[in-house]
């Protein structure tokens, strides 16, 4: 191996530089070794997006060894929504570490847990009675959000939808929609799932009425609510491609599932805190969920997930019938108690909304003169632009990834999603300062107008 100094690691959170810096080419020495020992000794399922080896990150760079500093519009897929390694998430976890790390809440119970619960309870959509199950994951929470759902119904079929991303445990991954590189010959998949046509205005041009009363035909057609325990769908697709679907569709589907006791999930693992610039997704689209998924931001990175709604429904399973070693694990309760209190206090959802108008104006404007950007669309900071052919509307993938992989060159972060591959999405970390977030968008539109 190769003997490199030691570098200085900066501390990260809000006081690193915020500034896009490149002091080598991407990867830099120090990054190339690491992606070295990665290939050597990690599994090469585990792909990344960005061949960096990361050592700090806060407000809206990242940093890596080689002392390049990155401009950071993906957040760890939606998860840093507070910031990176924010002030009061980093005290709050450290003074929990110091107390206690574990305990096991079925074995020996304590109070962040039942504060997270509760803080769930009173931010969710809905003023019903309502409680919570803590998880590790997103998938985890999916995962028991169905268990929860046919044990109340006492029925079984689960439907989800078109370019939906729900997982990739083995329940998740039959929910998910995509095969490569989610599902490709990892089956056999769980039963009793359905999958029902989305709204997805650009591609279908149905109003949400029609795109739900399709969907809603073909789940009566081919399952029948008498077998259905459950409708989940994400109120904005994240993985399928960030899309939006027409007025009126998430309505409609609640209002079926209402009629034909069908638990109705939102999937808001990644819509959730704060992000499309309410506190969930469904709050936008007037749905009141029976059943809600967070993840992703709930902990600021922590490993944390829940399941929360109807208290009648939650309260379906059997003493003993929910948990997990480390569901709910204290340290990463205490980040979702800080996390919860930034969203609350420091005016999140507005800034999510801000971001939204800078995103959507600047990719509307990048959209004016080049007709690849088929469409543009997005609620707050979670915003995205699909590239097609021009003439047919055909998916672009090779542009989409050539423009990615330029950004990425240039010291930005930039996530790519979509069934197709064809979207490139922008999530910022909220606590982004603007100058970087413009910053980034001009790399982003002179890596399109390059090719
Ligand atoms: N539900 C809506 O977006 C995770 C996946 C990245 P986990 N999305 C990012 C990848 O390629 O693995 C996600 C989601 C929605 C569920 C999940 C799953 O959450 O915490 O990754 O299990």
């Amino acid at each position: 191996m190769s003997t490199l100094e030691a570098p200085t690691t900066p501390v990260g959170g809000p006081s690193l530089p915020q500034e896009r810096r490149l002091v080598t080419a991407i990867p830099g020495p120090r990054s190339q070794q690491l992606l070295e020992r990665k290939a050597a000794a990690v599994a090469s399922g585990v792909g990344h997006t960005a061949p960096i080896h990361a050592v700090a990150a806060g407000g809206g760079v990242v940093v890596d060894a080689d002392g390049n500093s990155l401009i950071d519009l993906g957040a760890g897929i939606a998860v840093t929504t507070v910031g990176n390694a924010h002030p009061k998430v980093v005290a709050a976890v450290q003074a929990q570490a110091a107390q206690f790390t574990h305990t096991c809440f079925m074995v020996s119970p304590y109070e962040p847990y039942v504060a997270v619960a509760e803080a769930l309870n009173r931010i969710t959509p809905g003023d019903h009675a309502k409680k919570s199950a803590l998880f590790n994951s997103g998938a985890e929470a999916v995962e028991n959000a169905v268990k929860i759902a046919r044990k109340f119904t006492r029925k079984q079929g689960v439907v989800a939808f078109d370019h939906g991303y729900h997982g990739r445990t083995n329940l998740t991954m039959a929910l998910t929609a995509k095969a490569m590189p989610y599902k490709s010959g990892f089956g056999p998949f769980a039963g009793e799932i359905y999958r029902a046509p989305l709204s997805y205005p650009f591609r279908d041009g149905l109003t949400g009425a029609e795109a739900a009363a399709r969907a809603i035909a073909l789940i009566e057609k081919q399952i029948g609510a008498d077998n259905l325990a459950a409708v989940i769908i994400e109120p904005i697709q994240g993985e399928g491609g960030f899309i939006v679907p027409a007025d009126g569709f998430l309505p409609a589907l609640v209002d079926w599932c209402r009629a034909n006791d069908v638990v109705f999930i939102a999937d808001e693992v990644q819509t959730g805190f704060a992000r499309t610039g309410t506190m969930f997704a469904s709050e936008q689209f007037g749905i009141v969920p029976d059943l809600i998924t967070t993840a992703k931001g709930i902990a600021a990175g922590l490993p944390l997930a829940a399941v929360t709604g109807r208290a009648e429904i939650m309260d379906a399973s059997h003493a003993g019938g929910l948990g997990g070693t480390y569901g709910g694990n204290p340290v990463a309760c205490a980040a979702a108690l800080a996390a919860i209190e930034v969203f609350e206090t420091e005016g999140l959802t507005d800034r999510a909304q801000e971001i939204g108008r800078i995103l959507l104006d600047r990719l509307t404007r990048m959209q004016a003169s080049d007709p690849r950007i088929g469409d543009v669309r997005g609620r707050g900071a979670m915003a995205a632009a699909e590239f097609v052919d021009p003439d047919t509307k055909e998916p672009d993938a090779a542009l989409t990834a050539a423009v990615a992989k330029a950004c990425i060159a240039e010291g930005v972060i930039v996530l790519t999603c979509g069934t197709y591959g064809n979207v490139i999405r922008f999530l910022p970390p909220l606590s982004i300062p603007d100058a970087l977030l413009h910053e980034g968008l001009d790399v982003v539109a002179a890596a399109l107008e390059g090719r």
